[in-house]
């Protein structure tokens, strides 16, 4: 998808703070971090949100969960983290590219609302 950010940070075209890299995922730093860790993880394939799930990428989405307690055992989240993924207009999603945000220390947290 060309006019998709995060498959722009997938292609290298915009930069990204990386944690994690393999042939099918990405984790990387949000640019604006609501919390004292704020990790993106997002599959490779564009897929536009958790409602364009199909039997088709169901199983990148799966992977993409299975990822989590990887990043964050990567991160130092031992004690605990958040997961959030932010669907549509309606869910605040400001970004066309599914993703999962990891969030740790969350009460130290910028925003309530996370
Ligand atoms: O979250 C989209 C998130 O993406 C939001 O927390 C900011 C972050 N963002 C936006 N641009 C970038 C770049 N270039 N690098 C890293 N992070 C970025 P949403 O759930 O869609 O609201």
């Amino acid at each position: 998808m060309s006019d998709c950010l995060f498959c722009k940070i997938v292609d290298g075209d915009i930069p990204s703070k990386k944690v994690y890299e393999d042939d099918e995922y990405l984790a990387f730093w949000d640019i604006a971090p609501k919390a004292p860790v704020h990790i993106l993880l997002i599959p490779k394939q564009h897929i536009a949100s958790l409602y364009h799930l199909d039997d088709s990428n169901v199983g990148v989405v799966q992977g993409m969960m299975s990822k989590a307690p990887e990043i964050a055992r990567l991160m130092k989240l031992d004690d605990g983290f958040r997961a959030i993924v932010n669907t549509g207009d309606g869910g605040g999603q400001e970004v066309g590219h599914i993703h999962l945000h990891i969030l740790g220390d969350v009460r130290k947290a910028t925003w309530s609302g996370f």
